[in-house]
């Protein structure tokens, strides 16, 4: 990791792209001490077999005249980064200081029921000031991160709206090949409200095919819907944090995690594009370029830039609201002075088919099939959401045999697009957007508004699993579901 620091630089960036002047002492007034630069920040990396996550509240500088308060693990938000080593027995100790029960989920691993950290699959809660050791052995190797499971209803203080994330990297024997810099960026909102002035930018590509569209559509008013004007990659806005410094020819590798609890996120850097080695961690079969990613929350990318266009620029979201409100980080090439750049990138489509192969083996013969439906302020002033006709809890509709190859199809008639989330399981991409693939293999899926996607998984994690919108309005008012082994 490269972490050096200038924090005098860092508030002078942020100030001018905040369009305020820069602030301090004047001359004029020289009474004024210049305080020292505080230390650069440091985002520690626990790694071993033996791990301590401390749930306290924390503050958080997004930027100098921007500090939040939420709650975090080690004092900080984003969490430490975790690094284990497939198939190495390892032990997480959970440390609770706040007032109400908490669980730690380990996304994207294959680990037990008891210690996924979801309380709808039995797992044992860390009570409140009190601790839990999680036990298990991290696999598969890859990108893959942890965060609270709790439920947070009508509470936007709780559960994944608040700072406890992290990254956690599952070492493999695999060569992650030959890179100048390596960089972890989580990208986040902050400070969520409800409002039902929401301006609908799920709708990922009006292009797309609509195969559930309903012929009649409900026109009822919508519940209240959660979104945020503030965010970050991170614990920085844009701009408020050090820049990546980045020599020409240099190839830089990036882990990024949506960390959002609430929206689809868009990222460019204008003149380059991200060439996608994994998704979710795991490796893609086409290591195709993009000039834009998208990533649902849950989701993960890694992938690498040729730096190759000297000029300061800004990596950030697409969306000029989101940008702005901190959504980037300042790309700076070595003996480069100027502000940094933004440029439109060209209009693009994500498409999980680009990274995938052609289809070699036939579809699995047993399905299982989930229709997602939204009832407007079906829950007093929100919205419910029904599978199958149901919010959860269901019976025992979804049950598996062990060692069967299911295809799961989601039928998606809603007008948003859904990060669909099964733990404990690896889901490959058989079908979206009316393409057939195969070989990209997922944890959270983007299933497009109106849209159809087919996933094939083997039911060999025994115990109960847990599926779910990992939108957490959503996933709270009813877009949950429990797949249950016979
Ligand atoms: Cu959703």
């Amino acid at each position: 990791m490269v972490e050096a620091s200038c924090a005098d630089m860092q508030r002078r960036e942020f100030l001018r792209l905040a369009g305020v002047a820069a602030a301090g002492a004047s001359p004029a007034t020289g009474q004024m001490p210049m305080p020292p630069a505080p230390p650069p920040p440091v985002r520690p990396e626990l790694s071993g077999a033996d791990f301590t996550l401390q749930i306290a509240p924390v503050t958080v500088e997004l930027a100098p005249n921007r500090i939040l308060s939420t709650i975090g693990y080690n004092g900080i938000s984003p969490g430490p980064r975790l690094r284990m080593k497939e198939g190495v027995p390892v032990t997480v100790n959970v440390v609770n200081n706040t007032d109400v029960p908490e669980f730690v989920h380990f996304h994207g691993l294959l680990i037990p029921s008891d210690v996924d950290g979801a309380e709808e699959e039995g797992t044992p809660p860390v009570p409140p000031h009190g601790t839990r050791a999680y036990r298990f052995t991290p696999t598969p190797a890859g990108t893959r991160w942890y965060h609270t499971h709790t439920m947070s209803m009508d509470d936007l203080h709780r559960g994944s709206y608040t700072g406890m994330f992290g990254f956690l990297v599952v070492e493999g024997a695999g060569n992650p090949g030959n890179f100048d810099q390596e960089y972890y960026l989580a990208l986040r909102d902050w400070e969520p409200y409800f409002t039902d002035q929401l301006m609908d930018n799920d709708d990922l590509d009006p292009l797309l095919a609509k195969p559930e569209k309903p012929a009649v559509l409900d026109t009822r008013p919508p519940g209240l819907e959660v979104t945020a004007d503030i965010f970050s990659i991170n614990d920085k806005a844009l701009g408020a944090g050090e820049p990546i410094r980045v020599r020409p020819g240099e190839r830089v590798l990036f882990h990024f995690l949506n960390a959002s609890a609430i929206e689809n996120r868009h990222l460019a850097l204008p003149g380059h594009k991200f060439t996608v080695l994994a998704l979710d961690g795991n490796p893609v079969p086409v290591q195709a370029s993009v000039d834009v990613l998208m990533l649902g929350p849950g989701e993960r990318i890694d992938a690498w830039v040729a730096m190759n266009q000297p000029g300061v620029w800004i990596m950030g979201a697409p969306e000029d609201p989101v940008r702005e409100g901190g959504l980037g980080i300042v790309v700076e090439y070595a003996n480069q002075r100027r502000t940094p750049q933004w440029l439109a990138p060209p209009k693009s489509t994500w498409d999980y088919t680009i990274f995938g192969k052609p289809p070699s083996q036939p579809a699995p013969a047993d399905r299982l099939d989930m229709v997602f439906e939204k009832v407007p302020r079906g829950s007093g002033k929100f919205n419910l959401f029904t599978v199958n006709g149901k919010p959860y809890p269901h019976d025992r509709e979804f049950l598996l045999k062990q060692g069967t190859r299911y295809r799961l199809t989601f039928h998606n008639r809603t007008d948003d697009a859904h990060p669909l989330h099964l733990h404990r399981h690896q889901l490959e991409i058989a079908e979206i957007y009316g393409k057939a693939t195969s070989g990209v293999i997922k944890d959270t899926v983007v299933v497009p508004t109106y849209g159809r996607a087919s996933v094939d998984f083997t039911a060999d994690q025994p115990g109960p699993a847990l599926f779910h919108c990992h939108i957490q309005q959503h996933m709270d008012f009813g877009f949950k579901a429990l797949l249950r082994y016979a």
